[in-house]
């Protein structure tokens, strides 16, 4: 009864489970036992025929007192002694087990294997061996899990800590972040693969990606970033406007910003522009939008994301958004709400459109179909079909009571087959 924990993958995993269902059925069994005796006794001592009677006397019994104080302690004792076994175990780091750097930051696991490997958010290890993870973190506390391996542990800025686990069998494992970190908490996550012992060789001496990272370009290597670190989200290559800038000949010119003064866009303005965004809000865009890379790229990454800024002189072709790298056939076999719903994840309408009713930067999808509503100019509207269609093609033109005139027009950025789908996706957001 009551098993519910997940697949053992390392020789841990059975221990572990072995004295959390021991504490689990003991759990049960007494909370069975004693508020079952309660609710029997209740009912088989009510009050009857409305009269009170006499509660007897009754002495204490020296045999039943020491039943549910010895029973209880041994049990306890057992648990702690087990529990202190196998925690034991756990702490006793085979000295010949091969190390892997574990470092955590806000919000990715980066690996470093002992052959100098790194490897973002994928753990990979040899099935059968001991492996330990020595970990630290770039920021806040975090907390490694890996639930099907039974181990966990604190990470903790300008401080090792490790664990160790021998995995049983190959696979793929979710890896968890399990202390609140900020906001992304909840995506920070890895996959470990456990690989047989010839593919996890293959697998560490195949360096052929970093070689070919390392004979890139920096331009080159600034452009795969940018779409890696999901820049292009925000900033096209052809001069449209999406929540931020383009970067489109944005190197050299004299940019305004928010608070009226202008600066020449160098290398340094780049520079603290990726790191340390809010510090110069450009013009006629909203702060607190972009997120800081501080410490999520190194000083190489920096350089070759300026390189390759440095290199927009002609519109270029913003690499593909999420939705038209995938699969036409897979889209096209997607219902309209369904590829609406889509386009409402990955053009960023999620951004600044809840659909549960709250208003986030413009007003909550929930319930916007059929609505009527009120304009900043005083006159009402009806979001019908050609509203929607207009608030997305030209959001400047009808702006919302209320509102900031905040929204980036899509115009050339969604077909209107896309705007169609959107509508039959808003149409079910009730
Ligand atoms: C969620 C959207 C978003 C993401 C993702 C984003 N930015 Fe931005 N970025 C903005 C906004 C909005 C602005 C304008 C406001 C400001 O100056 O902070 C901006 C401004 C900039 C500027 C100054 C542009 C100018 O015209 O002066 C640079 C440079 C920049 N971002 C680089 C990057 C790089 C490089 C990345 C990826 C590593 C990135 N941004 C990711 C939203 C984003
Ligand atoms: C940077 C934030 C931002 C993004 C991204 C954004 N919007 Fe908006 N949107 C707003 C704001 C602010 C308003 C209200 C002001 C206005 O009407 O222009 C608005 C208004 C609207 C309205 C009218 C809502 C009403 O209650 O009448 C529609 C429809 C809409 N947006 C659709 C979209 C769609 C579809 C997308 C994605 C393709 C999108 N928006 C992306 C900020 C945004
Ligand atoms: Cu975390």
């Amino acid at each position: 009864m009551f098993r519910y924990l997940p697949e053992q993958a390392s020789d841990f995993a059975h221990k572990v489970d072995w004295i959390n269902n021991l504490i689990t059925d003991i759990s049960v069994f007494f909370t069975v036992a004693i508020v079952g005796s309660m609710i029997a006794f209740a009912i088989i001592w009510r009050k009857r025929d409305g009269k009170d009677h006499e509660t007897p006397r009754i002495e204490g019994s020296h045999f039943l007192e020491a039943v549910w104080t010895i029973v209880p302690t041994i049990i306890s004792i057992y648990v702690a002694a087990y529990g202190y076994v196998i925690f034991d175990e756990m702490r006793d780091i085979p000295e010949d087990a091969p190390t892997v750097n574990v470092t955590g930051q806000m919000w990715r696991w980066d690996f470093l294997y002992p052959n100098g490997k790194k490897t973002t958010g994928e753990l990979v290890v040899p099935v059968d061996e001991p492996v330990k993870l020595l970990m630290t973190s770039r920021d806040v506390l975090h907390s490694f899990f890996i639930p099907a391996m039974r181990v966990k542990m604190d990470v903790i800025p300008k401080q090792f800590t490790s664990l160790w686990f021998r995995p049983v069998k190959t696979g793929e494992y979710r890896v968890f972040c399990t202390e609140y970190c900020g906001r992304d908490h909840s995506s920070m996550l890895a996959s470990l693969r456990v690989l047989s012992k010839a593919d996890y060789e293959r697998w560490l001496n195949d360096r052929s990606d970093e070689a070919k990272a390392a004979r890139m370009k920096p331009a080159d290597l600034g452009k795969e970033l940018y779409t890696q670190k999901g820049c292009n989200a925000c900033h096209s290559l052809d001069g449209s406007r999406l929540v931020g800038p383009s970067f489109l000949k944005l190197y050299g010119k004299e940019e305004a910003l928010a608070d009226g003064t202008t600066v020449k866009v160098d290398e340094n303005y780049l520079s603290s522009s990726i790191t340390n965004p809010n510090a110069q809000i450009v013009a006629g865009f909203p702060p607190n939008m972009m997120p800081s890379f501080a410490g999520q790229v190194t000083d190489d990454e920096l350089f070759a994301m300026i390189e390759f800024i440095k290199s927009i002189e002609e519109p270029q072709q913003a690499a593909p958004a999420a939705v038209v790298q995938e699969d036409a056939a897979a889209l096209a076999a997607m219902s309209p709400e369904q590829r609406g719903k889509r386009i409402y994840e990955t053009k960023l309408c999620i951004t600044c459109h809840s659909l549960d009713g709250s208003p986030l930067v413009g007003p909550t999808f929930k319930g916007l179909y059929g609505k009527s509503g009120k304009l900043a100019d005083g006159s009402t509207y009806v979001a019908d079909e050609e509203y929607i269609r207009n608030s997305v093609y030209d959001p400047a033109s009808k702006v919302v009571e209320g509102f900031a005139p905040a929204m980036p027009s899509f115009q050339g950025q969604l077909s209107e087959e896309d705007v169609k789908d959107l509508i039959e996706f808003l149409k079910t957001v009730k």
